[in-house]
């Protein structure tokens, strides 16, 4: 499998994660965001949507959309990232769902980008915008997650967590206050302790500055 990502990139960092996870083997194709590789002819044709990740199988069907993607994985592959019970996967669904629909799109690097090059919003007043929405989106998922477990709804990690970690990693980018939500921070710890987790951070990737990985 092929999974097209940028090593910042949170969407593509819950996709890593799931395919570490399920020990599916892959080869990852950097994408530079930073530099538009996202809207080249080559990333557009597999993904319309100008953006990460997009997972390509082994027989060149193209997978898009991050949830999507994981949704596929649950299907073909084990370990389950999603309880069985159908009121236990709506809660896991709904806290993946607090990540990627209510904090993710509207802190997108085209949306700060659209702000800063239309609307003349400076970089100090982005960051302010992407605490907000952050700060906004941690409030419901502190009390959404379990209160006394490791991870979000158990001792083993789900979709919840996979969402939530990454989006930490831009919290802590950005220098959000963490103070406010010591359950996502106790999440935080325990996803750290898991190796398929770890190898998914930014900073393990092939195209993280001063990385000793040969890119894909
Ligand atoms: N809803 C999509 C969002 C994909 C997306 O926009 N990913 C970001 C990276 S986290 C991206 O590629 N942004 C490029 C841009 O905004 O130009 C998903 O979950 O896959």
């Amino acid at each position: 499998m092929k999974p097209y990502s940028y090593r910042r990139s949170t969407t593509s960092c819950r996709l890593r994660a799931a395919l570490n996870f399920k020990e599916l083997p892959y080869e990852t194709v950097p994408v530079d965001l930073i530099a538009g590789a996202q809207c080249s002819p080559k990333s557009t044709a597999l993904n319309h949507g100008c953006g990460v990740p997009v997972l390509m199988l082994e027989d060149g069907t193209v997978l898009t959309q991050s949830l999507a993607i994981l949704d596929y994985l649950q299907v073909v592959a084990t370990p389950r990232l999603l309880p069985e019970g159908p009121v236990q996967r709506a809660r896991v669904m709904a806290c993946a769902h607090g990540v990627s629909l209510d904090i993710h799109p509207v802190n997108n690097f085209r949306v700060t980008q659209h702000l800063r090059n239309t609307h003349g919003v400076t970089p100090g007043e982005t960051k302010v915008w992407m605490q907000h929405w952050m700060t906004d989106g941690f409030t419901a998922l502190e009390a959404m997650v379990s209160q006394n477990t490791s991870f979000a709804f158990g001792e083993t990690p789900d979709l919840a967590d996979l969402c939530i970690v990454a989006q930490i990693y831009n919290a802590h980018r950005l220098d959000l206050d963490m103070k406010p939500y010591p359950h996502l921070s106790w999440i935080e710890a325990a996803c750290l302790t898991d190796p398929a987790i770890n190898a998914a951070r930014p900073e393990n990737q092939s195209d993280a500055p001063h990385s000793t990985k040969a890119p894909a």
